[in-house]
């Protein structure tokens, strides 16, 4: 069970951050109603936020997810462990200073990710007791082993995924999302990558964007506007929250990367 989530409003200048999706610019008033929406559906999860002010040095700091990886615990296996990543891009590196401030004062042990290696959380999935590390433009292998070597102590295990030649993938989670144990959401370009035990909801190639869905207790939040996986989520008995997105993807941003659940 999540019992908190660490997430930071978009600062008025989030069109200054890096993107990719030629979406055009995003509207600041309307990004800034979709998160309040997305906190509300954390709420209503059961999560107590801890909301960090808007940060305008940087522009991606409403990214959260980015700056740490949180261990969900497993079974009796709970450990409440962060680790600071080294974001990918040098324009995002100093939002992790006050993450690592905050999340020293909520988790037992906090590791840090150190140079060379990079490592944006949106390349790392939890699934159960195993992790994917994506290795992407943002994410280099030293980061990557770094990760594996904090996290294979604790008893879990790890692969990489190298996505870099995935287009239109900026990190792992851009294009999957864990339901829990071996069971995920993911895109077709993902699939062939996942191991023969693991059972794959796929979503069709047109609605990519909604591979990237969180689930937080008896919750899983998804993007709206998608047809495929809201209804497939919902034949599997799970209670679906649909949150427009639409300003965050302009910044090629997924659901996942606005909270840090704890
Ligand atoms: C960036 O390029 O770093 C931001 N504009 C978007 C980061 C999105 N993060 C994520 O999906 N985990």
């Amino acid at each position: 069970m999540f019992t908190k989530a660490l997430v930071r409003p978009p600062a008025a200048n989030l069109c200054e951050g890096i993107t990719s999706a030629g979406l055009g610019p995003p509207l600041f008033e309307r990004a800034v109603e979709q998160h309040s929406a997305y906190c509300e559906a954390l709420e209503r999860c059961g999560l107590q936020l801890i909301k960090l002010e808007p940060d305008p040095q940087y522009p991606d700091s409403t990214f959260v997810e980015d700056t740490a990886i949180l261990v969900e615990g497993v079974e009796d296996n709970f450990q409440s462990v962060a680790v600071i990543t080294r974001p990918g891009a040098e324009s995002r590196r100093g939002e992790v200073t006050e993450i690592r401030s905050v999340l020293a004062g909520v988790c037992s042990q906090v590791f840090s990710i150190r140079e060379p290696g990079t490592l944006d959380g949106g390349d790392v999935c939890q699934a159960g007791n195993h992790f994917f590390i994506g290795i992407s433009e943002r994410t280099n292998e030293a980061g990557a082993h770094q990760l594996v070597d904090i996290l294979e102590p604790f008893g879990y295990s790890c692969s990489l995924i190298d996505i870099r030649g995935i287009d239109g993938l900026l990190h792992l989670k851009s294009g999957m999302g864990s339901l829990g144990n071996n069971r995920v959401v993911i895109t077709e370009a993902l699939a062939q990558h996942m191991p023969e035990d693991f059972e794959l909801i796929r979503v069709p190639p047109d609605e990519d964007y909604s591979a990237n869905c969180i689930k937080v207790n008896e919750y899983v939040l998804i993007p709206s506007g998608y047809r495929s996986l809201p209804a497939t989520l919902r034949d599997l008995g799970y209670q679906v929250i649909e949150l427009d997105m639409s300003e965050f993807q302009k910044m090629d941003g997924g659901l996942s990367c606005l909270s840090l659940r704890i």
